[in-house]
């Protein structure tokens, strides 16, 4: 039997249904579990194809992230652990979607087009997420795989940021890391107590943190992660899994979305909280003031947190590094603001998805790279890393700048190159409090929100929506920028825009304005926008109490 006759034969034990098409969204395919078995299977099939082009572990991550717990997904990650080149996104859609006879023929144009040498042993990186179907949906890549007689390595439950991790550890021989997660472990608790020690003063009050692991992989890796912390940090775990459901009513994209803590968080005012979400790649902090007002920090705040010590550090280290963020239209109005004018750091905004972010923030000698809500981390140039390492060991300097260089080299250390990172980025926090003596009030004040307000509208086909100007604009269905454009002159500090969601079905609407009373009223006429302009489906939507 030829290769291609054998993953024939097992791509039928993995039938797809017919007519069915799916689109490769922001981070890879998502939608309802029970639909996916062929495509996991074609991603095992892809995933080999990629590393044997790239001669390199290519990563495949079974999660659907936020999504309900019925919801899964799947992330391809490429060689150097960032998501896999959107040329190859086409040529997942284009094996999804191929009927079960035209999958052969398929894969051989792949193969032709990109040139691959098909004797090149391929390797692939497989990890998982707590969704009751996802050891299904991981069996199902791993026949994928095995049908092209690639080598595969299954670490069965992870953070996806732990197989990022894993796969740029793999493909730097281990120059990055250990790619095991006791190697994770060891090199992030490493790098968070080198830093603390700077904070010698800190009380054991200072070093509680409550997190809500979402009800998903975070808590169980963030309990494993326990006692490489040294009580450094002292978790306290919520919503860990053992009785809720995965991202109901907890984690971080809702307590983002919903502006308020999640349930079964026992907290008390000013008490410092955070939470992860559904995989473990965002993260947001909040808490409750004594008069019971929730207070969020975002991915904003975050990205705002980190510039100011990376720029700090790098002043007393004397190193000239251009420090740059990176935004999305999500990023609050006043965020963008304080950090263009009072910083005076380089801001761009990409499109939504970190896969833009994280080449935009290639470009600088420091990239700092967030979501509003609150999937980022840090890229250190090569140059910028150099620089670092030289000077902390350069016997020469003074003792104050080898001091900087010191603690910019376990910052970079601790920082989770490959993508963002709920426990790493936690750890940062973390350690950059701690060392500059801030408590979250302290880093809430540093600006204050524009009210903001993100709602959902379903359409029929949400692909009617096409934008431009990184998001901020819709170019179709005829009329509905226009309309916007009508509806945001009514308000003052207005802005709101629309996309279709990469990840759900449904379009986002997004608003921002000076009242929470006017931005409720502006969010809810754009989604009566959206719905009449859009096809939207289902009830209109209803005024925000
Ligand atoms: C994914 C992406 C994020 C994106 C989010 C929402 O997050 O990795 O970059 O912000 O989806 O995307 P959309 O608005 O298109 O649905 P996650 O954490 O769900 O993997």
């Amino acid at each position: 039997m030829t290769r291609f006759e054998e993953v024939s034969q097992k791509s039928a034990l993995h039938p797809k249904p017919k007519g069915l098409t799916l689109q490769y969204g922001t981070a890879g395919f998502r939608t309802t579990a029970n639909i996916l078995d062929h495509v996991m299977f074609r991603m095992g099939l892809l995933a080999t194809l990629r590393s044997k082009k790239t001669k390199a572990a290519i990563g495949v991550m079974v999660t659907a992230s936020h999504n309900p717990e019925e919801d899964n997904g799947v992330k391809l990650i490429d060689p150097m652990g960032e998501m896999v080149t959107p040329a190859w996104e086409g040529y997942a859609t284009q094996l999804a979607n191929a009927e079960q006879d035209a999958l052969c023929t398929v894969l051989k144009e792949i193969i032709k087009k990109e040139s691959i040498d098909m004797s090149q042993a391929p390797s692939v990186l497989i990890g998982r997420d707590t969704r009751p179907s996802s050891e299904i949906l991981s069996r199902a890549v791993l026949d994928g795989v095995s049908s092209l007689e690639g080598h595969s390595q299954d670490f069965g439950l992870v953070t996806t940021p732990q197989l990022h991790y894993m796969v740029l550890c793999r493909n730097t021989n281990g120059g990055y890391g250990t790619a095991t997660t006791q190697g994770y472990y060891e090199k992030l608790s490493k790098a968070f107590i080198e830093l603390t020690k700077n904070a010698a003063k800190r009380t054991d009050d200072q070093k509680r943190l409550l997190v809500d692991g979402a009800n998903g992989i975070g808590a169980l890796k963030m309990r494993e992660m326990d006692a490489f912390l040294k009580s450094e940090l002292q978790v306290e775990l919520f919503n860990d899994g053992s009785s809720g459901r995965l991202n109901h009513q907890c984690g971080a994209d809702y307590v983002k979305v919903q502006q308020k803590a999640p349930q079964g968080m026992h907290m008390d005012p000013g008490q410092r909280c955070c939470s992860f979400d559904g995989d473990a790649d965002r993260i947001v902090y909040y808490y409750t003031d004594s008069a019971g007002h929730f207070h969020l920090l975002d991915g904003d705040k975050i990205a705002t947190l980190i510039s100011t010590y990376l720029k700090e550090l790098l002043t007393r280290a004397g190193l000239n590094l251009q420090v740059a963020v990176v935004q999305t239209a999500y990023a609050n109005g006043s965020s963008t603001q304080y950090l263009e004018h009072v910083m005076k750091v380089t801001v761009c905004c990409t499109k939504t998805g970190v896969k833009h972010l994280h080449h935009a923030a290639q470009e600088f000698d420091i990239g700092v790279y967030f979501e509003a809500n609150g999937h980022g981390t840090v890229l250190f140039s090569k140059k910028a890393e150099e620089q670092i390492r030289k000077l902390a060991k350069d016997p020469d300097t003074s003792d104050e700048k080898r001091h900087a260089a010191k603690l910019l080299e376990s910052t970079v250390n601790l920082i989770n190159q490959a993508t963002g990172d709920a426990i790493s980025d936690m750890l940062l926090i973390e350690a950059v409090l701690a060392i500059r003596g801030i408590s979250v009030q302290d880093w809430d004040v540093i600006y204050t929100d524009l009210p903001n307000r993100q709602l959902k509208v379903k359409v029929a086909d949400r692909r009617v929506i096409d934008t431009t100007d990184a998001e901020r604009r819709a170019v179709t269905p005829a009329g509905l920028q226009d309309s916007i454009d009508a509806l945001v002159k009514k308000y003052k500090q207005a802005r709101a825009f629309v996309r279709p969601s990469g990840t759900e079905d449904v379009v986002r609407v997004y608003a921002e304005a000076d009242t929470q009373e006017s931005v409720d009223a502006l969010a809810h006429q754009v989604s009566l926008a959206v719905y009449r302009l859009a096809g939207g489906v289902g009830d209109e939507p209803k005024p925000l109490k």
